[in-house]
């Protein structure tokens, strides 16, 4: 029956004494209704961790295969600092408990498996069941022919602002950096300060060098707090001075100095304006932030280590931070983020989701899909694909003018080719990232990296 005709009878039934008479013109299980369950009878055939590294970085991507061929969708699980364990935890125990049922009833999933351990939110079973969580909305939006926006309510937007970061040794390197961000149009920079060498990472100012007679596990990264915590303040008052207010600049603590001295920075550049200060205190000193708060109108943003809702429920109902910077994979996926989202709209907490190097362009292309469709966006981490990562992923996020575009694609839209992934092997876990539990202070003290 043509939608006209149907309307057609129930506006002669409504007028033909409405109350009385209105009759539905279907059964409630009529497959026939406009809008009825016609989705497939599909079940879960195989879930398994592949393993990449494209751009040097461990990346773990989960494929979850239905018992129509082709049909499959994939999701990212990674946690690139124990990325075998997490491998282990998708096809040992994640596969067993998912084969032969529906991936259709994806919170039903979520639910069952996150309850499957007994023991909970921890980074390694959050990111295997993350992996699971991202397919099965993958494979949901190529069942419907939708991209996983459209399935979270549409578009609120048509592009997704991000920053990108840049660091250096001296304000002048760093200046540098930003205008050529600003020349590709990038209106959002996170500047860092610090050396690198032998793998230190974007943060800090190193004072001294690497011992690379040590053997790699024993190596340490030296890093003065009272140093960096000078520096930085400085660097934004040179980058004011010299690139001026047409740059919002943002700068990543990375939970590194003692909370006081975190609070003393945080205040030091509020005359500079930054888009937000992140992680100036660790999960484990949170309660620092009702302190932070009633000493400074600094945006604030928190939350790339939190693996557990107690982390983050007191400070987005407390309205102690500003911007969300949860790393999905980390908690367990795109069901629980949508959540994390609503619950932030409500408090006023925009999202500003983690999108390092270590996430798959599966991963950036889930944050893309909840950007697009979240009312309170804030900004998106963002960065350029290179070409190993964009062959080895088809469809990778495309960032024009500072922004990743629209994915139109049905589901996540991005793909992965398998064997061009198997030239990209993972070593064993760790390499000793250098400074993942080797930053030092120079009398020895191991701090947060
Ligand atoms: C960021 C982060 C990262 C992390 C990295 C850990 O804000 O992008 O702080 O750079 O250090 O993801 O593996
Ligand atoms: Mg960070």
């Amino acid at each position: 029956m043509q939608r006209r005709d149907w309307l057609g009878s129930v506006l002669a039934g409504a007028g033909a004494g409405a109350l009385a008479s209105a009759r539905p013109a279907f059964a409630a299980d009529d497959p026939q209704a406009p809008g009825s369950e016609r989705l497939p009878d599909l079940t879960i055939r195989d879930v398994r961790a592949i393993l990449t590294a494209p751009a040097g970085i461990r990346l773990v991507v989960v494929k979850v295969e239905t018992d129509q061929d082709g049909l499959y969708g994939l999701g990212c699980a990674t946690f690139t600092q124990r990325a075998k364990l997490v491998a282990a935890a998708v096809d040992q125990f994640l596969k067993p408990f998912l084969v032969g049922k529906s991936p259709l009833e994806i919170d039903d999933v979520w639910q069952s498996a996150h309850l499957s351990s007994y023991w909970r939110h921890g980074p390694v079973l959050n990111n295997a069941l993350s992996g699971v969580d991202m397919a099965l909305w993958d494979i949901l939006g190529k069942v419907a022919g939708m991209p996983v926006h459209r399935l979270f309510g549409g578009k609120c937007r048509q592009k997704v602002p991000t920053y990108r970061s840049v660091r250096g040794e001296t304000p002048e390197e760093v200046e540098d950096g930003v205008r050529s961000l600003m020349e590709q149009g990038q209106r959002h920079v996170r500047i860092q300060y610090g050396g690198r060498s032998g793998g230190a990472s974007t943060y800090g100012v190193r004072t001294g060098a690497i011992d690379e007679a040590q053997p790699e596990n024993r190596r340490t990264v030296a890093f003065d707090p009272v140093a960096y915590a000078r520096e930085v303040p400085r660097l934004f008052e040179h980058l004011r001075a010299t690139i001026g207010d047409d740059i919002e600049l943002l700068h990543d603590v990375h939970e590194r100095i003692p909370p006081i001295q975190a609070i003393r920075l945080v205040k030091a550049v509020e005359p500079f304006r930054p888009f937000f200060i992140e992680d100036p205190f660790s999960p484990e000193d949170a309660d620092y932030f009702t302190h932070l708060r009633a000493q400074s109108a600094v945006p604030i943003a928190m939350g790339e280590l939190f693996t557990n809702p107690r982390e983050w429920l007191p400070l987005v109902t407390d309205r102690l931070i500003d911007f969300m910077r949860i790393h999905i994979s980390m908690i367990g996926g795109l069901t629980p983020a949508r959540k994390v989202a609503s619950l932030c709209e409500f408090f006023g907490v925009r999202t500003a989701w983690h999108g390092p190097g270590d996430l798959s362009p599966v991963g950036h292309a889930a944050n893309v899909h909840l950007d697009l469709a979240v009312p309170n966006f804030g900004i998106q981490e963002g960065r350029i694909f290179s070409q190993a990562e964009q062959d080895v992923f088809p469809g990778c996020p495309e960032m024009i003018d500072g922004a990743f575009q629209p994915i139109d694609r049905p589901g996540l839209g991005v793909d992965l080719d398998e064997s061009l992934a198997a030239r990209f092997p993972v070593g064993d876990d760790p390499p000793f990232d250098m400074h993942w539990g080797n930053l030092r202070l120079d009398d020895g003290t191991v701090i947060h990296p």
